[in-house]
């Protein structure tokens, strides 16, 4: 075994990461590009990767104003289902999570996703309803689920509180057991480095700032760093998607709310699923490392705030204590926020829009982290092809013209 003295020790303190290699890389943006990502969160770096591995399109540039996985991507609670109650919508996560099954050994890096489970309570009948409904609704799509009773729950999560005298009696959950969790920012550095191998260009501390538009055509964007032509641009920006559009002359949609998590001091393995609950408006996991990873509903105003407050913490500790009485003596360590866009039925949007060239994919509001691979995966196609992927047909911007919305906020629902 080598030995180090203490002189070692500094030295590596000092400078030894000067000689580890770069995971991608920093490179010169070019003049033009054959697509331009706006947006380098998982979303976005998954498109990237897609295009490129899927359909031989490598001369592509991601363009992030901040850092890789600075936004949503690295600000979620990481939890992951399929458990979708309409067919086009189901059919979009399960994609996503038979790709997250094996999304490791794809791109060669470790994304820690972990199948533990994710129960969802129900605390009164119209609850348990909804549960029922949406577990069948699951099974005839072959998705993997189940009702399960409160004796049940407590042995999957033993902490938790069933009993019938407590402020919100549980009286059974949706139970998925390919549901579970994963490492955030691994997400997107793992497609990062994919990408890059294969050729595209990531460009971080690069902002968009405007969108130009000749006879309905796009040209390409004006950043910090000069002008960028390309002949497509894919726009993945999550929280600012209504902002970057409104660069191009569009409205979306979309509504920005800040959404709030905070995470405990690191404890001994105690809760070894996640428990979500949309009556009480919380969710928690814990961590690999130990900590309690708790998530509230969205703030009730919109903003860009990418902060905690205090009030949102109060309300939704009070929920995760009435839940699991024993937390109440965890400490918190950290909190904050990150801006989620939501639609008006709690659906994405994956489409062309009306300027050649240009299209969206946003509106994942307090869900996409789940979807990262699949949202990836159907967008790299429908930008590729200039049509929409089979399963992104539903999420186009017409549904707001025709009416066909997709309802989601019963699944969506914990913190929508
Ligand atoms: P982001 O990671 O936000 O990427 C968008 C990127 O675009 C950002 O990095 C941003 O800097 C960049 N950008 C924006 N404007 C510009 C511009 N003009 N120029 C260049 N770059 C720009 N989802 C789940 O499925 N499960 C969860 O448990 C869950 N929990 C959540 C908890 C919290 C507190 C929050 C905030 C969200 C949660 N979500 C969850 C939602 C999920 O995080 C998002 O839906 C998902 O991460 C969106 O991914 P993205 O890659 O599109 O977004
Ligand atoms: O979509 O599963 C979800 C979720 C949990 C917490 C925030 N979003």
């Amino acid at each position: 075994m080598k030995r180090y003295s203490g002189f070692n020790l500094v030295k590596n303190a000092l400078n030894y990461n000067e000689h580890w290699q770069k995971v991608w890389r920093s490179p010169t943006p070019k003049e033009r590009y054959d697509i331009i990502v706006v947006g380098g969160g998982g979303h976005g770096l998954a498109t990237a990767y897609y295009l490129a591995k899927e359909h031989g399109i490598t001369d592509i540039a991601v363009v992030e104003k901040g850092y890789l996985g600075g936004g949503n991507t690295g600000r979620n609670t990481t939890i992951i289902r399929s458990n979708y109650l309409w067919d086009e919508a189901a059919h979009l996560y399960e994609l996503a999570l038979k790709l997250w099954e094996g999304l490791s050994q794809e791109l060669n890096y470790n994304v820690m996703f972990s199948q533990r489970g994710v129960l969802n309570l129900g605390h009164n009948l119209q609850d348990m309803r909804d549960i029922e409904r949406r577990v069948n609704a699951n099974r005839l799509n072959g998705i993997d689920g189940e009702v399960v009773s409160p004796r049940r729950i407590k042995e999957i999560a033993p902490l938790i509180n069933i009993s019938p005298n407590c402020r919100y009696p549980i009286l059974g959950a949706s139970w998925q057991p390919r549901g579970g969790v994963a490492r955030h920012d691994a997400v997107a550095w793992g497609y990062a480095r994919a990408a890059d191998a294969m050729g595209v260009d990531i460009l971080q501390q690069t902002e968009v700032t405007d969108i130009s538009v000749k006879n309905g055509i796009v040209e390409g964007v004006e950043t910090n760093k000069g002008f960028i032509r390309a002949q497509k641009i894919a726009c993945v920006p999550a929280g600012n998607s209504g902002v970057v559009a409104g660069l191009a002359g569009l409205r979306l949609p979309v509504e920005s709310r800040p959404l709030q998590a905070l995470v405990s001091e690191p404890l001994k393995p105690c809760l070894d699923t996640v428990v979500m609950s949309n009556a009480v408006h919380g969710y928690v996991s814990q961590s690999d490392k130990g900590d309690l990873v708790i998530g509230a509903g969205v703030d009730g105003y919109n903003g860009y705030g990418q902060r905690g407050s205090f009030h949102v913490i109060e309300h939704t500790l009070q929920a995760i204590c009435e839940l699991f009485p024993a937390f109440s003596r965890v400490r918190m360590n950290r909190q904050w926020g990150g801006v989620v866009d939501t639609c008006p039925d709690a659906c994405p949007i994956i489409s062309k829009t009306s300027v050649e060239g240009l299209y969206f994919n946003c509106g994942w509001g307090t869900g996409g982290f789940k979807a990262t691979p699949g949202s990836g995966f159907v967008f790299a196609d429908t930008v590729a092809n200039d049509r929409a992927h089979p399963l992104a047909k539903a999420f186009g911007l017409d549904r707001f013209n025709t009416g066909a919305l997709i309802d989601e906020h019963g699944a969506a629902g914990v913190a929508h």
